[in-house]
This record gives C-alpha cells, structure tokens and sequence, in this order.
C-alpha cells in the first residue's frame, strides 16, 4: 500500500478566509479522498501560519493581544473546513507549543553547523505581503506583489546560507522534472531566481515581537517563511519524533505541497534548501495552481474584494459549492469566479444532467418493473457500449486524478452520466415496456441504474453527499466512499431484486438573480403582429420537417464583422464539433452577450458565404415589427441535444 502525504499553505489568520482559499482546500481535500479511495495510506496536513508583523499590527488595531486575535479568527477558519467537510488529519498552527519548540530546535542545529549566521541587514519590507524587495525589484517604487509603499529596514539579522546550496537545487530540479509543476512554473523559478543567483536569506527580526524567538538570542524574532515552511515537518513531529513508528518516518517526504502561485518561489526554493541543510528528503512535487479571479482583478484580504465561502454554501449547498471550484477552472490556470457561472454550471451538470438522470431512471424502474431492479438478460451491443464507456471513464479519472487534472476527471464522469442519458434515449425502455419485451427491458433497466451506481462511487472524491444520497435513493445499503475506486466500479455489482427508494431531486435547479444587476429594465410591450404580416407558407408532412437537424448550439465567441453592421460572427459548439455562423443579430445583441449562451440552429443547412465569412449553419430567432428575439431552450440542456 502507498502513502500520500499532501499539505495546503498554511494560512494566514489576518481574516477570515475566502473563496480562493476554500479553492486550495477544497481541491487538496478532493486529492487526499482520491488517495484513500485507492487503498493508500493517506496524511493531509492544512492549518495557519499565525507569526509576523502585519498580523502583530491587524491585532493592535482590534485592541487585542496576538494571540487572542488569531485565536478568534482560527476558530473561524476551522469552522469554515467543518462547513465544507474538509477530511484534514492535522491542523498546525505556528504559534502552538510543538510547533515553536521543533523550530528552534530546527534554528538551533542549522547555527551549530554553520548555515545559519549573524550580519546586518538593510532593505526594503513590505508589511501586507512579508517580503523583502531589492531596489531593482520594485514597481514605481512600490511593491511589485501589491503596489503599496515599502519601508526602509536596517537591522542586525541572522542570515540563512541560501547561496551555499543553489547548484545542488538546481541540479534536482533539472533532475526531478515533476519536482515543480505545471512545467511553467518551473521555468519561472529557473529564469528569474536560480540563473541570477540567491542571496542568502534574513531569517530574523528585532523590529517586532509577535514571533519565536532565536533560542540563544531573545532580541530576535524567527522570520516568518523558516517559521512557516517547516510547518510541513514540525506537525509530523520533526526532529524530536523521528524514530522508526513516527509520523514523520511514515510520511516524509510530502508527495504534494499544493500552494497558489505567488507562493511556489518560497516552496521550491528556500524550502527545499532548508531540507538540503537537514539533510532531509525532498517533497516529490510542489504544484501552484491559478489564481481565482474576480472581473476587478485578485481577490485579496488586503483590498477588502473578497467572496466568503460561507455564505455561497448557504445560499446554494456545500457540493453545488464544491463541483463549481473543482469543475470550472482547468486545475493550474487562472480563471474568472462569478456566480453567474456558478449557477449555470450547477443546473447543467448537477441538476440537469446528474439530477435528470436519478430521477428518471428511477421514475422507469418503479413504472415498469414495480419498483424493484431486476436481474439483467444478455447484454447487447448497445448495452456493451455503456459498459465500456464506463470502464473507460473509471480509468480515465485515475489517469487525471494522477496528473492533478481535477477539472478533466469530473468532466470524464459527466461523459459518463452524458452517455447513460443518451442510451435511455436509444435503448428506449418505454416502447419495450409498450412490446412486452420483458427480458430486454430488464437489461435496460439494470444496466441504468448500474451505470448511476458507478458515477456515485466515481464522484466519491469530489462530492461529499451527493454519493450518499444516489446510493439511498436507489436502494443501496452501502457507503459509496467505502469500496476502492477500480473494484467498487466493476459492472455488475448491483444486487437484483433492490428496492429502490425514490424520492426529491438531489438537485433542484436554481433560478438565477442577479443582485448585482440594474433594477430590471420595464419590457417594452412586444406588439403582436399584423396578421397579414405572417404570410402562410404551404403544407409539409412530418418526414419533411424532419429532415431539418435542429440542435442545441453553445455560443463559444462572438465577434462583429468589421464592415458589415447587421452581421455577427459567432462560434459555436454542437456536441463535438465546433463550427462558425454569421447570423444577421448584430442591431439586436451585443456580441459579448452571447458567449455561453445555448441557441438553436439548422445543422444541415448547406454552408454558404456571406460577406466573405463562411457560414456553417443558421440560428433561429424570432421577429416581429423591428425586435428579434433568439430562439433558447427553456433551461441549459446542453449543446448537441436535438430540437423537435
Ligand atoms: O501565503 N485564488 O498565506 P495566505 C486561488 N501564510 N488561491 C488563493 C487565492 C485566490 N484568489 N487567494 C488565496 C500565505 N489563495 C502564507 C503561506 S505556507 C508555508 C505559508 C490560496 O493566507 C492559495 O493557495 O496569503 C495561496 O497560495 C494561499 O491561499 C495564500 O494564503
């Protein structure tokens, strides 16, 4: 059996945490789940890094002392973890006992081997951020990290040997290419801080108090990144429990220290030289993801923007919460929060295509088989194709999952609950019921509810109730998180004869308001039109109009033609494929409008040329008089779904 050993950034407890660190919690937590439901020997380490300067200030201005101040704030930090079912087995803070004893130790044996000396420091500090600046490094004279003033600091420091250790860093890094992921990071950390060569590093202040203290030398304060980096050994009881049976045998080296962006410099950096001067294994892998964004820019305590987690679990439920921070955002990139896309990603996939698919598999099993699933017949090629869509997706989300494509794992599950949706559709149980082809419509029926099974066990990692509550509702007595990921999902593990329980949609869909949003606008009366005007068009028969492909179509970009004020340029997803349109929209809808939008369009229609754009396909809209109103689907359905 394997072991992982994960950790987040410790926090800082200057506020209360928002959506961006519920971002790194949440998907750190999703890992450690995957890891446990694949037998391993799992640690997951998250907690806040209490010490330093601004956080001696932020207490000051509340009246309190340090330490009551962040006591009141971790309380809230550990509430919000309880809140989002965070399976953490730690929590570290720097200012607990263990923690400030194993630092000095750790202080202490770095002096006595020479790596750690006395000089005299002078430079540029920026309180907010805890960093020092050199001269070269600053923007317009401010801090690059935040843009605020840095103040000029002269004092006698301890100083860390960074230089000592560099070629021997940079030889592991060229070694170890999973050592700092994505790749790009890499390369940043390689460029702008190896290549240039490191200074060594100030490890001490006497400027504040609100911190450890040097052991030989009280006048000093332990500076906070050698404080709050050694976290990650200190809470698996480093150096004091080091023998055979302790933590730290058991799980050191971290397999993954999982950390935002701004932070990989002081994780693949001073970091792992400190553990070089231990003479301590490496972590296998530093990840720094993206940055979660609002359309203002970083969400950030410091300028007050921020989204509390909280109240987004209030309004909407904890695993409507989590899918959107796990699904929206390729795991590493920045991407934009809004709640807007929140919702829209909540009804699409969970309440649509998850929600739709329990509901109605369940409504079919109590209708035609009295509510009890029967044994399946012989499994024909239709049935064999969801079995195997199945086998694939399984393996599919282990490879994602072990490449920490979080996003592409649930996006491979939806595939999945896609696909069973489409073989109801195709496999048609009512007209068997309609038939009497009993035997058929048995293997149906099982086969629908074994495909739900496996997406409960496959959403395990991500969902917190969601699996539990399919599991009740189609009659299973077991926990989903219980069998291993691959064995759990083998097809045909469902016991014929299970009652199932039916009951209220595990996702009701969510109607949107923006609160944010102008008072609405007073419609303008739409008025009906001439009757004269609609010129009546001779009969059809039924095979006629159906030989028109109507599809769902999502706007993926929307441009105007330059030179060409009635036409837009759009690009939309159909399914699969991505095609381009020039619709004649542009008087009626700004372009941005439209992006993610799902419309309806005539497939088949024979590509044609307008204005020198070609147009593949013809989007529906209405018009009466001077307005013009697109054609949608009442709710998200999903591009590619046929219109009737
Ligand atoms: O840096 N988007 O603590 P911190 C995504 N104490 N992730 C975000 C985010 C956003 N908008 N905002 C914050 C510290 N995070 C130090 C760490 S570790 C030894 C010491 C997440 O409270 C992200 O993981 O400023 C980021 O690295 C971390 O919170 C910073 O938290």
């Amino acid at each position: 059996m394997g072991k992982f050993y994960i950790t987040t950034p410790i926090y800082y407890p200057s506020d209360n945490l928002h959506i961006g660190h519920a971002y790194t919690t949440v998907v750190a937590d999703a890992l450690a789940r995957y890891h446990r439901q694949q037998g391993e020997d799992v640690y997951f380490l998250t907690g806040t890094d209490e010490h330093g300067q601004k956080i001696q200030r932020r207490a000051e201005e509340a009246g309190v002392s340090p330490q009551v101040f962040v006591d009141r704030i971790v309380e809230n930090i550990k509430e919000l973890w309880r809140l989002l079912k965070i399976t953490n087995d730690d929590f570290i803070r720097t200012t607990e006992e263990r923690h400030m004893r194993r630092v000095q130790q750790i202080f202490q044996r770095l002096w006595d081997q020479g790596d750690i000396y006395k000089s005299e420091y002078e430079g540029l500090y920026c309180t907010p951020c805890e960093a020092f600046w050199l001269e070269r490094q600053l923007v317009d004279g401010k801090c690059p990290d935040c843009g605020r003033e840095v103040e000029k600091v002269r004092e006698e420091s301890y100083f860390f040997r960074l230089s000592k250790y560099a070629d021997r860093l940079m030889a592991h890094i060229e070694a170890h290419p999973e050592f700092i992921q994505p790749v790009s990071r890499k390369h940043e950390m390689i460029n702008n801080f190896l290549r240039p060569g490191l200074d060594d590093l100030c490890i001490s202040r006497t400027t504040f108090s609100w911190g450890i203290p040097v052991p030989f030398d009280s006048k000093h304060v332990i500076y906070v990144w050698l404080d709050a980096l050694t976290n990650y050994i200190t809470a698996l009881g480093y150096p004091e429990e080091a023998d055979e049976n302790s933590l730290f045998k058991r799980f050191w080296p971290a397999d993954l220290h999982l950390v935002g962006k701004e932070i990989v410099r002081f994780h693949t950096i001073i970091w792992p030289i400190i553990l070089m001067a231990l003479d301590l294994p490496l972590p296998k892998q530093v990840f720094g993801h993206g940055w979660l964004v609002l359309e203002g820019g970083k969400m950030s305590k410091s300028k007050g923007n921020v989204v509390d987690p909280v109240v987004l679990v209030e309004k909407y439920g904890l695993d409507a919460i989590r899918y959107y921070l796990l699904r929206e955002v390729p795991f590493g990139a920045d991407g934009v929060y809004s709640e807007e896309a929140l919702v829209l990603r909540v009804n699409t996939d969970l309440a649509n295509d998850l929600g739709n698919l329990l509901h109605r598999t369940l409504s079919m099993v109590e209708k035609f088989a009295d509510g009890v699933v029967p044994a399946p017949g012989v499994y024909e090629p239709l049935d064999q194709a969801l079995i195997s869509e199945a086998g694939r997706v399984v393996q599919a989300v282990q490879e994602h999952m072990e490449k920490l494509e979080v996003s592409d794992a649930l996006a491979a599950i939806f595939q999945l609950i896609g696909r069973a949706n489409k073989y109801i559709d195709e496999a048609a149980p009512w007209s068997l019921n309609k038939q009497g082809n009993r035997e058929r419509l048995n293997t149906v029926l099982y086969s629908m509810v074994e495909a739900l099974r496996v997406a409960a066990i496959l959403l395990v990692p991500f969902l917190v109730e969601t699996p539990a509550k399919i599991f009740a509702q189609l009659g299973l007595d077991g926990d989903p998180a219980e069998s291993g990921l691959a064995e759990g999902c083998r097809w045909g593990q469902f016991p014929a004869g299970t009652k199932v329980r039916k009951d209220k949609p595990i996702f009701p869909r969510i109607e949107w308001k923006d609160d944010k949003d102008e008072p609405e606008q007073p419609k303008e009366e739409v008025k009906a039109p001439a009757e004269k005007e609609t010129e009546s068009k001779p009969e059809i028969t039924f095979d006629h109009f159906m030989q028109i492909d109507l599809r769902v179509a999502k706007v993926l970009a929307a441009e105007k033609i330059e030179g060409a004020d009635k036409l837009l340029h759009l690009k939309v997803k159909i399914g699969s494929e991505e095609r381009q349109i020039v619709a004649g929209i542009a008087k009626y809808y700004q372009p941005e409008a439209l992006i993610g939008k799902e419309i309806v369009v005539v497939a088949n229609l024979k590509p044609a040329k307008l204005r020198g754009h070609l147009s593949q396909g013809m989007l529906l809209a209405a018009s009466a008089g001077d307005q013009l109103a697109l054609v949608v689907p009442e709710k998200p359905i999903g591009d590619g779904a046929e219109v009737r």
